[in-house]
Formats: structure tokens, C-alpha cells, sequence
């Protein structure tokens, strides 16, 4: 252990447990309440990186987060919950999201002054404003207020751990002042990385946890003669793909995906079926999974997006159902076992780094019109994703559940856009070979962004969402039901 002792402030200190935890940039938009922080984030050795609003921010951190396995956000306090629909989102589908807001200082309250971006409900008897904790609270998992240095050290270390145990997002609000002042004890270097192993138990206590489970999967394997596994999201966010698929490998076990869960194995993979969403599948697809005689369920959530409306057919014989929340195995539930523990001791086998990789995008121009401000933050920062438009005139998931005006966007020059933010390339095509030629082109051109628009008809509709189509039609699923499961785009 290094003899160096550092004396900490509380910003500081929060960076330092950031950066231990893999965090090496944080996303976000600067404002008064959190410019201390801010300041502090340019000195460290974490980068900071402006986006053109808080929402798009949280959803630059929550894919971050989704990658590293913590994405950082950073906002002002009242006008910064405009990231609540990207925080909603990672609530959703469990992302390790960190916010942290900026606030008023506490004596910013005694005084009883109006102040500005609060609602001053409280503010004027002299009372904190939660506001914003209040409204986070429903989409976060843990949350702190920073208002005491003594306490300061705890509670980061107890909300990070939260986010990272649970890859849900976390909320930590740090009043103007409190980052630059010093916590009570002196912090050894060493200690934030310690203090995050405290938090975990011990191999041995989890080996011998999961011991019989173990064994009673293998006495079920041996015993099937067509197993298959369905595996969902948290295997992403766990990051145990790689366990997964040596798991699968070992035993020759097919894998299907759940929509949410589509890059869990890379679909060239021999052992890979595709996506498993009930009648909405593929023929071959359905048929491999329901005719199935052990299905293992792993890390998915049993939606009606996943399930294909509940239209799953899974009668199999032996089932193992596992997520962060519980283990079930032929109907008897085992709760309080760690998931990447479970994921991992069936693999028996170690995790792959995740390699880098060239964003490529693929938007609709609904979609596009929604966040595309944010291929100014990709030209500030030289980055070079390839975005595909699929341009085909607006709502086009929407015009076959109930068709309106409301459904139609103004059509933009998508192509024009690198001309406008003074980098990037761009093009429009409309055959599948200029698209091939144009892909290609990009694929070899590094060092700016390269912007496909791809012209489609307005009724131009994904096999998928034609399954989708036929089975509502076939059902007689009313508009307001088909509406309600459309898969979010
Ligand atoms: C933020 C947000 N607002 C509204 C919706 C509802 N919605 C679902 S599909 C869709 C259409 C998206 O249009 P586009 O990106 O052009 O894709 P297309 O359906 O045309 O392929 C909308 C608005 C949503 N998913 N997210
Ligand atoms: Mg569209």
C-alpha cells in the first residue's frame, strides 16, 4: 500500500471514485449551479464532453454506461431535468447511469430569496428545495444530497456501488460549495478502490451459494436433449456475453435473443437463432425455441415487446429463469444471489475486453430530427460514426397503426447537414447499390462523420413490423392496443 496521503475535496473525491471505476469522460452541459464542478472536472484527468442538450447527454452517458459500466452525466439544477426522458430510459432498461446535479448553496435558502430554475416552493420558508430529487427518485435506484463533508465520502461511495451493483441509474446533487470543500478525513489513494471491494462479498461465500443450483442445472442438461437459451439485456449490461457464449459453446446450446437483448451474440455466430418475440419470430426461429425441452431464460424481462405481445409459446419441460432480481429453476425461486456471479460460474471462464469499435447508426428520420444537433458534439470532438437515415418521410412505425397528418415531418436535405456544421461528409442515395457504394466509401474514410441518407417510400415497411402487422390485423387487435406495444425505435 503507497505511504501517500492526499488531502481531498469532496468534487475530487467523487472523480477519483469515478475514474477507479473505468469513467474516463463525463457528458453534460454547463450552468451556474454546477460551474464549480465543472471546473474541477477540467483539471482531472476525466474529460469532459459538451452535448447540444441534458437529454441528449444522458443518453450519450447511459450508451457509455452500457459499454464501460458507468456512464457519468452532468447538469444544473431545474432546467436540467430536461434529461429525464434519457434517465427514464436507463431506469427502463437498466443502465448504469450516474446524474449529477448542481444546486443552490445552503445559505442561499436562510435568506428566503426567490432564486432562479427552482420552483422556490420551499425556497421562500427557508426550506431546501428537493424538487428535482423528488422528481428523480422514480427513475433512479439510489440518490444522495451532498449537504455535510462528514457524510459526503459515505454516501458517495454507498450510490455509486448502487449503480454499479444494480445498473440502474443513481442521483447525486452537490449544493454550490460542496465540491471544493474538504472532506473530514484524510483519504489514502488507494482507499476509493477499497472501499468499493468492502461493498462485495466473498468468493467463497458465493461459491458455496450457488453450489446446488449449479448442480441442479447440470442434472437438468444432462438430462435434456434439446435445450435452448433465450437471453435477454442484462447479459449486456452485466457484460457476460462472453460467459454466456462460452457457456453455450461447452454444451452446444443454442441462443436466441430477446429484441432488448439483440447484440448479446453476434448474429454470424454458428450457435446464434436471431430474435425470439413469440409470433412475431421468424418460422425457424420460433420453431427451434418452442420445440425446445430445457429453456434458459437468461437476463431478459418478460415484456410485450420481448414476448411478441405474449404470444410465447414456451412449454417446455425444464425451465431456469434468471435475472438480477431472482433464479427460478422448475418453479422453486432462489433469491439473493449476485446474477453475474450465477452468468460467470456457469461458464467457468473469464471475460473478453470489449474491443474498439466505429459507431455506425442507424436512425429514422423521425428519430433523427429529434437528437441530430448532436452530429455538431461528434465534429467537435473528431469523431467519425457512419449515420444511416432511413428517410421515409416521417412516422412510418405509426402510419399503419392509426394514419394522420401528425405522422408526416417537414422533409429536411438530411445530406446538406455536413455543409452546415462545417465538417463531415454526406450523401443521399435511393438504389441498394449507390447505398453499397456509399457504405463501402465510409467504411474506409476515418476521421470525420459520414452521413448516409437513404431515400425510402413511405410505405416501405421492415419484415418485422410486417409480422408485426399481420398478426394485430389477424387478431383484430384494436389501434390503442397495437399502439401501446409498438417496440420504442
Ligand atoms: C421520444 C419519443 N417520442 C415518441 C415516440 C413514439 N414513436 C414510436 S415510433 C415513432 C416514429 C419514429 O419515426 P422515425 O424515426 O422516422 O422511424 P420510422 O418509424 O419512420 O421508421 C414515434 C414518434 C418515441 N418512441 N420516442
Ligand atoms: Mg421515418
Amino acid at each position: 500500500m503507497t505511504q501517500t496521503l492526499v488531502a481531498y475535496n469532496i468534487g475530487n473525491y467523487l472523480l477519483d471514485c469515478l475514474y477507479d471505476y473505468g469513467v474516463k469522460h463525463i457528458f453534460g452541459i454547463p450552468g451556474d449551479y454546477i460551474l464549480q464542478f465543472d471546473k474541477l472536472i477540467e483539471q482531472h484527468k476525466i474529460k469532459y464532453i459538451n452535448a447540444t442538450s441534458e437529454n441528449s447527454a444522458g443518453n450519450m452517458a447511459d450508451a457509455y454506461g452500457r459499454l464501460r459500466g458507468l456512464g457519468v452525466v452532468c447538469i444544473t439544477y431545474g432546467v436540467g431535468i430536461n434529461i429525464s426522458n434519457a434517465l427514464a430510459q436507463a431506469y427502463a432498461e437498466s443502465s448504469p447511469l450516474v446524474v449529477i446535479s448542481g444546486a443552490p448553496n445552503l445559505s442561499e435558502y436562510d435568506k428566503g430569496q426567490k432564486l432562479h430554475h427552482l420552483l422556490n416552493k420551499n425556497s421562500i420558508l427557508h426550506q431546501m428545495d428537493t424538487t428535482q430529487l423528488e422528481i428523480f427518485s422514480h427513475f433512479t435506484i439510489d440518490q444522495a444530497i451532498l449537504t455535510s463533508a462528514e457524510e459526503a465520502k459515505t454516501q458517495i461511495d454507498r450510490v455509486l456501488w448502487s449503480c454499479q451493483k444494480h445498473k440502474k441509474p443513481v442521483y447525486i446533487e452537490i449544493p454550490r460549495g460542496m465540491a471544493l470543500a474538504t472532506l473530514p478525513q484524510i483519504v489514502h489513494e488507494q482507499e476509493t478502490s477499497q472501499n468499493l471491494a468492502s461493498f462485495q462479498s466473498t468468493p467463497t461465500s458465493r461459491a458455496i451459494a450457488l453450489h446446488p443450483i449449479l448442480e441442479q442445472i447440470k442434472h437438468l442438461l444432462q438430462k435434456s436433449e434439446k435445450p435452448v437459451i433465450w437471453a435477454g439485456h442484462e447479459i449486456l449490461r452485466y457484460h457476460l456475453s462472453s460467459a454466456l457464449i462460452a457457456f453455450a459453446a461447452q454444451n452446444q446450446i443454442p441462443i436466441a435473443s430477446t429484441l432488448l437483448g439483440k447484440t448479446v451474440i453476434n448474429e454470424d455466430h454458428p450457435l446464434s437463432l436471431g430474435v425470439y418475440q413469440g409470433k412475431m419470430s421468424r418460422s425457424e426461429v420460433r420453431d427451434t425455441v418452442e420445440k425446445g425441452d430445457c429453456l434458459l431464460m437468461l437476463g431478459g424481462i418478460l415484456s410485450d415487446v420481448d414476448t411478441g405481445i405474449y404470444t410465447t409459446e414456451l412449454n417446455h419441460q425444464h425451465k431456469i429463469f434468471a435475472t438480477a432480481a431472482e433464479i427460478v429453476i422448475d418453479g422453486q425461486s432462489y433469491f439473493g444471489l449476485d446474477f453475474a456471479d450465477f452468468i460467470q460460474a456457469l461458464a467457468e471462464t473469464a471475460q473478453l475486453a470489449a474491443p474498439e469499435r466505429r459507431t455506425i447508426g442507424i436512425v429514422g428520420d423521425g428519430a433523427f430530427q429529434m437528437t441530430a444537433t448532436e452530429l455538431s458534439t461528434a465534429a467537435r470532438y473528431k469523431l467519425d460514426p457512419i449515420m444511416i437515415v432511413l428517410n421515409n418521410q416521417g412516422y412510418g412505425t405509426e402510419r399503419p397503426l392509426l394514419e394522420g397528418e401528425y405522422n408526416d415531418i417537414h422533409n429536411w436535405n438530411y445530406s446538406f447537414l455536413p455543409k452546415l456544421l462545417n465538417c463531415g461528409v454526406g450523401i443521399k442515395v435511393s438504389t441498394e447499390d449507390a447505398f453499397d457504394t456509399a457504405f463501402k466509401a465510409a467504411l474506409t474514410q476515418r476521421g470525420q462523420f459520414h452521413l448516409i441518407e437513404v431515400e425510402l417510400d413511405k410505405t416501405d415497411f421492415s419484415p418485422a413490423l410486417n409480422r408485426f402487422l399481420s398478426f394485430v390485423n389477424g387478431t383484430k387487435t384494436n389501434d390503442r392496443t397495437a399502439e401501446m406495444v409498438m417496440p420504442n425505435n
